[in-house]
């Protein structure tokens, strides 16, 4: 087979990329190593930036994220049993965020896919990219039971962190910088309507607890665990207990239980490799880089990584001039460290420190009262959550 540009990975990234390539005209394959189902049932991401969603929009994928997202004026901080809202539009010139699931996006654009988009092969996993520093790349991938071969003139590496793409780098060619976090999340999803109009973090002496939502009838909660927790030892009214003491404010307010339907623990790091680019070779999303979910921000770096990667892709294609895709790597690291950052702080500003003192819990009090005292600190903690513009 041969294609424009071979994508490699079926989640949001690697998806959106083939849709806004589609509708410039370029051609391009996704090989996508898991069956449709895993990938539509896959639990992530909910939080959306104004920038994510616009992105949709301009994508033609954004009908029933129009119909069903929630748009949230900002979110609650919780601390010392106080609540604090953080006015997102007031603090930002009008910004807001929208809950929406990364299930549902995926959904929708693996329909707009399969209906006319470009080839979308499920089942089908990369094993190796070669000729990277050619003109020609070729990817291998086992499909059916046979390794077959895509040649193509870019290769977009949206394989997520488990994939191969970033292995094709040769040794000294790139750098990772990493950081593991002492403590894991442990998330439900509940068949109840969420306790809140917007998300809560809330940070207390027992660790940190955040309430999300799916929709008006489905609530997504998370709780700060130790790190080698096994969510079997988690039965469901130990969760609701010790997310009911990590919410609880002096105000009359009570945390709505209802029957869960899944539970999962996850490990918390921020990873960044750099550079995004090898000869031909492009990554985009989680395949380049990780943040804590404390700052809702992986999906949305993942898209925004999309954007600047189709423009610089389609700038390349119409007029042959690839100025964008080569500083593609450069304009990307900005965003992504600053995001790191933020989510770093974020992370570090609500999760009780497992070694912590007390001096290091007044110094989490001190940042969220700052947050919540003065415009400045709140509209920068408002800026970063609702997301900064493109650089480009
Ligand atoms: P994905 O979604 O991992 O997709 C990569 C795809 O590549 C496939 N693949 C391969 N295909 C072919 N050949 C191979 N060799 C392959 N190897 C892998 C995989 O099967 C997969 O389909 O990466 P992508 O597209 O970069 O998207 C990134 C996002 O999924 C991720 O950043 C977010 O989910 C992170 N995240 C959140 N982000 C937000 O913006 N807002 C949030 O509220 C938010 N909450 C979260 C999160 C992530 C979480 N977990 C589980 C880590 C909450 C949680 C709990
Ligand atoms: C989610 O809804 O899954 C979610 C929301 C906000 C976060 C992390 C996860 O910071």
């Amino acid at each position: 087979m041969r294609t424009t540009v071979g994508i490699i990975g079926g989640g949001p990234a690697g998806l959106l990329l083939a849709r806004l390539l589609h509708r410039a005209d370029i051609d391009c394959v996704v090989l996508e190593a898991r069956a449709r189902e895993y990938v539509e049932q896959r639990q992530r991401a909910g939080m959306l930036e104004q920038g994510t969603v616009d992105a949709l929009r301009e994508a033609g994928a954004a009908d029933r994220l129009t119909a069903e997202g929630l748009v949230h004026q900002g979110i609650e901080l919780r601390f010392a049993r106080e609540r604090h809202h953080i006015d997102f539009p007031a603090l930002t010139g009008g910004r807001t965020v929208t809950i929406y699931a990364q299930t549902e996006i995926v959904k929708d654009l693996v329909a707009l896919q399969l209906d006319g988009g470009p080839p979308l092969l499920f089942e089908a996993e990369a094993l190796a990219v070669e000729k990277a520093e050619s003109e020609a790349p070729v990817v291998r991938y086992l499909h059916e039971g046979r390794e077959q071969t895509l040649t193509c003139d870019w290769v977009a590496g949206c394989d997520g962190f488990h994939g191969i793409s970033r292995g094709v780098f040769p040794e000294g060619s790139a750098r990772a910088y990493a950081r593991e976090y002492p403590y894991s999340w442990l998330g439900i999803m509940a068949e109840v309507a969420p306790s809140c109009d917007e998300l809560i973090y809330a940070r207390g002496e027992r660790g940190f607890a955040l309430h999300s939502m799916r929709s008006p009838t489905v609530s997504r909660l998370y709780l700060q665990v130790p790190n080698g927790t096994d969510a079997g030892d988690w039965p469901d009214d130990r969760v609701w207990d010790e997310l009911a003491a990590r919410f609880a404010i002096d105000a009359d307010w009570t945390l709505a239980r209802g029957p869960v339907t899944a539970k999962s623990v996850t490990a918390m790091r921020s990873y960044v490799h750099e550079p995004m680019r090898h000869g031909r070779l492009l990554l985009a999303g989680d395949a380049a880089h990780i943040v804590p979910p404390t700052g809702a921000k992986g999906l949305n770096l993942a898209v925004a990584d999309v954007r600047v990667l189709a423009r610089a892709l389609i700038a390349a294609q119409r007029t042959g001039d690839t100025q964008l895709l080569d500083r593609y790597s450069e304009l990307c690291l900005q965003r992504v460290w600053q995001v790191t950052r933020f989510s770093d702080d974020m992370t570090k500003m609500l999760h009780a420190q497992p070694d912590g003192d007390a001096f290091d819990h007044r110094m989490q009090l001190a940042r969220l009262r700052r947050i919540t005292a003065s415009r400045h600190a709140a509209a920068e903690l408002a800026v970063n959550y609702s997301g900064l513009p493109l650089s480009l």
